[in-house]
């Protein structure tokens, strides 16, 4: 029986990969290379320091440690610009009905993301009361696929991970929900998703027990 939901938060409540991808894309800027909207897929779920990585394989640079620290650090400072101005209207739609009929049911509800910003876009969002838990990337040592930040939220749950269901828009954050023995919900498309349970482009027009239905079905 499910009595738990984990969210991821980039791309399940928020749009924030928009502000990712600007933030990104000055920093290949002042480094001199072009960073397309399409690299920025590739960033999708993945840690700050492996975007890094990827944003500098795209651009065919290579920097020793320090400096890969400063530019994740200098990227960051450019990405709190954008999010410290975002408002409870960016959340997704449909996010705020399904929390309160989860809310109604009882369901305990966790995020379960790989920003070290999530706290403070769940404060710009006025959702932060919404969850129970909160297991962010300050609270993780592995990235996804690893299923760590989930498990993690299922035991500060205190459930069991076949008792909840993993909310995720990124290929290995349906991975690492599958691995970990959990239920999941891709948000997004069936092309990349389809190890999922079940894919849905959002929550518009879905209700919880509508979704356990689809899952068992
Ligand atoms: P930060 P999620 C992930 O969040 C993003 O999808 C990914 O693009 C980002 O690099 C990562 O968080 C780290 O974010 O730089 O804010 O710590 O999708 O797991 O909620
Ligand atoms: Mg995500």
């Amino acid at each position: 029986m499910i009595k738990g939901c984990i969210f991821d938060l980039d791309g399940v409540i928020v749009d924030t990969a928009k502000y990712h991808y600007l933030a990104w894309k000055e920093l290949a800027d002042d480094l001199g290379f072009e960073f397309t909207e399409k690299d920025n897929e590739r960033l999708k779920g993945v840690s700050r320091m492996r975007s890094l990585d990827i944003l500098l394989e795209v651009g065919n640079k290579t920097f020793d440690e320090a400096s890969k620290l400063k530019f994740a650090e200098n990227k960051n400072k450019r990405y709190l610009d954008y999010i410290l101005n975002m408002t409870p209207d960016e959340i997704l739609p449909g996010v705020l009905d399904f929390l309160d009929d989860l809310r109604s049911k009882n369901i305990k509800i966790a995020l379960g993301s790989a920003s070290k910003n999530a706290m403070t876009i769940l404060n710009q969002l006025k959702l932060k009361n919404y969850f129970d838990v909160v297991i962010d990337g300050t609270k993780v040592s592995k990235a996804k696929p690893d299923p760590e930040v989930f498990l993690k939220g299922a035991e500060a749950l205190h459930l069991k991970p076949e008792e909840c269901i993993v909310f995720e828009d990124a290929e290995a954050g349906v991975e690492a929900a599958i691995k970990g023995g959990f239920k999941c919900i891709g948000i997004g498309s069936p092309e990349n998703l389809g190890n999922a349970n079940y894919v849905m482009k959002g929550f518009e027009n879905i209700s919880f027990d509508e979704l356990i239905y689809k899952i068992e079905h």
